[in-house]
């Protein structure tokens, strides 16, 4: 299997997030990517290739050309206007508010494209999202050129990142640069199956009037679990879309019987579409040990969900996304690739 990745994630990690009325070292860390690599190391998936140069105008087919523009430049006039922590968004469009208008102010810019406060721009950020959002898009042409399937060591991860808002640790979304990027190659049906605990609300709304690319999700419930706000079983998609978003919420201590039930459904799902390609939201924070996650997935239970994705015998990007328990991210990980190719 194909692996791509690159050191340029370590530019990317914020002094703190803002957690339960504290600046926390932030879960999203860079130790992550080394235990993965560690992980394939140990499996023997040594396939490795660095990522191409981010192709840009790709990005811009799935977001807004004004957000991209914002998250390259933003640190740089952050600075300019005298701050010299990190950009932590604190102020939002919301509700009752002017939904349209950019505020020149970098603080009131920086709410205007941002969906929640607990992730930060820093420095390095444009250099590890452009470089994360460069793997998947590697990992796509690789697929896309003919390889069976391929995984992109994605960090920062990306399906909560919309056409134009950052939030929950994710600027641009990976998942759905690597999907369109088989509709760009002329793919007339793609599927993206997100097996993060988390709801993939940015690649949920970035395809949810079109029928070409379907999104099916596994999450933790939106009136339990981040992001809260979207993620419930009536979102199916709208126009031309309807019908082609699934979403599959559960409960606080669901584990592997009920959880491998949905993703079952989810998979006829995909199978029913016939997509070209597939691409996978791969996060690993379904694990029963996760410190911000509540399903109780055990990490043999990974390797049975690699097999059932690799059993539908479509052309597969992984792209990775969250897992906290940094210890097992790595293990929890490559079962899943394991289990797909076994
Ligand atoms: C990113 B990904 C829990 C707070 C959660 C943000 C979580 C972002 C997850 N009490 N805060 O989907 O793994
Ligand atoms: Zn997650």
């Amino acid at each position: 299997m194909r692996v791509v990745l690159s050191e340029d994630h370590r530019a990317h990690f914020p002094d703190g997030e803002l957690y339960e009325g504290s600046l926390v070292r932030p879960f999203e860390c860079p130790e992550r990517w080394d235990h993965v690599v560690a992980a394939l190391d140990a499996a023997g998936l040594d396939d490795r290739t660095a990522p191409d140069p981010v192709d840009l105008d790709r990005v811009r087919r799935v977001h807004d050309p004004a957000y991209v523009d914002f998250l390259e430049g933003f640190w740089d006039e952050w600075v300019a206007s005298g701050r010299t922590g990190d950009a932590i968004p604190s102020m939002f469009p919301v509700r009752g508010l002017q939904q349209d208008r950019i505020p020149v102010e970098p603080e009131g810019k920086l709410g205007y494209f941002a969906l929640a406060a607990e992730t930060s721009i820093t420095a390095g950020t444009w250099q590890a999202a452009s470089a994360s959002a460069a793997i998947a898009q590697t990992a796509q042409r690789l697929v896309a050129g003919g390889e069976p399937v391929a995984f992109g060591l994605c960090r920062p991860p990306g399906h909560h990142a919309s056409a134009d808002q950052f939030g929950g640790y994710c600027f641009l979304n990976n998942a759905a640069v690597a999907a369109e990027g088989f509709v760009a190659d002329g793919a007339e049906r793609v599927a993206v199956l997100d097996m993060d605990f988390h709801h993939g609300n940015g690649t949920q709304s970035i395809f949810w009037s079109r029928s070409d690319v379907l999104f099916a999700s596994l999450h933790g419930h939106p009136e339990d679990a981040f992001p809260h706000f979207l993620g419930y079983v009536d979102e199916v998609g709208a126009g031309a879309g309807e019908g082609f978003t699934r979403n599959y919420p559960m409960r606080p201590g669901t584990a592997f019987d009920e959880w491998s039930g949905a993703l079952d459904e989810a998979c006829g799902h995909v199978a029913a579409h016939r997509p070209e390609a597939l691409v996978v939201s791969l996060g690993v924070d379904a694990f029963e040990h996760d410190p911000i996650s509540f399903f109780k997935l055990a990490s043999d239970d990974f390797t049975v969900v690699g097999r059932r994705i690799g059993a539908l015998g479509i052309p597969t990007v992984y792209v990775m996304e969250g897992g906290y328990a940094v210890d097992e991210i790595g293990i929890n990980a490559v079962n899943v690739l394991t289990g797909h190719v076994s």
